[in-house]
């Protein structure tokens, strides 16, 4: 099994952390820089997108919850917790994690465009959702220990993008439980090792 990626890519940061964390052997691939000519994704689907996952009988997927979700699959669940109410629970801290970094990736492209003004109306639509998503996260993840499932990966990856796209944001500011979990996920050596470097 391969995993392609770039860099700094949360989405693509979300894959590694499964794949790691899964047991599994998956080779990762960086596929850096993403605009180029000769893409090598385009070759294998239609979305040019990372992360993408090329399964050991040579199927192609994309989209991270789908990858995230086959990993866990093909590893017999070592990114969910088997207990059926720590698993709902696990369930919906990755809902709000995934819901977040979307969030971010938009308004930070908003911020970023190359034409035109950013909206105003959609950067503040767009904070106001983050930041019922960061409080969201402080109450279900301050004072958990360090562990990667589905869930702890998507959160850790959102706050680790926030941290280098929308600083502004300051989501530690009010939140010291949230704060202190995710320092303590950094004594993970694959989350200190895919952090991004800004
Ligand atoms: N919905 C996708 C989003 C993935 C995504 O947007 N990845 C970015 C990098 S962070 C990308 O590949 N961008 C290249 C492009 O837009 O062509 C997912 O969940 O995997």
């Amino acid at each position: 099994m391969k995993v392609f990626f770039t860099g700094n890519s949360p989405y693509a940061r979300r894959a590694r952390l499964a794949a790691r964390a899964s047991g599994l052997k998956i080779e990762e691939v960086d596929v850096a820089p993403l605009v180029r000519p000769d893409q090598p994704l385009l070759q294998k689907g239609p979305g040019g997108k990372v992360p993408g996952l090329e399964t050991d009988s040579g199927v192609y997927l994309c989209e991270t919850l789908v990858i995230t979700n086959y990993i866990n699959q093909k590893s017999g669940g070592a990114l969910l917790p088997g207990d059926a109410a720590a698993q709902e629970s696990v369930l919906a801290l990755e809902s709000v994690a995934s819901l977040l970094l979307d969030s971010l990736f938009g308004r930070s492209h908003e911020k970023r465009r190359e034409e035109g003004d950013p909206s105003p109306a959609f950067i503040a639509k767009e904070a106001g959702r983050a930041g019922r998503c960061y409080d969201a996260l402080n109450g279900m993840l301050a004072g958990q220990k360090p562990a990667l499932n589905v869930g702890t990966i998507a959160a850790v990856t959102a706050l680790g993008y926030a941290d280098w796209r929308m600083a502004e944001d300051n989501w530690r500011g009010g939140r010291d439980g949230l704060a202190a979990w995710f320092d303590a996920m950094h004594t993970l050596p694959a989350v200190a090792e895919t952090k991004p470097v800004f």
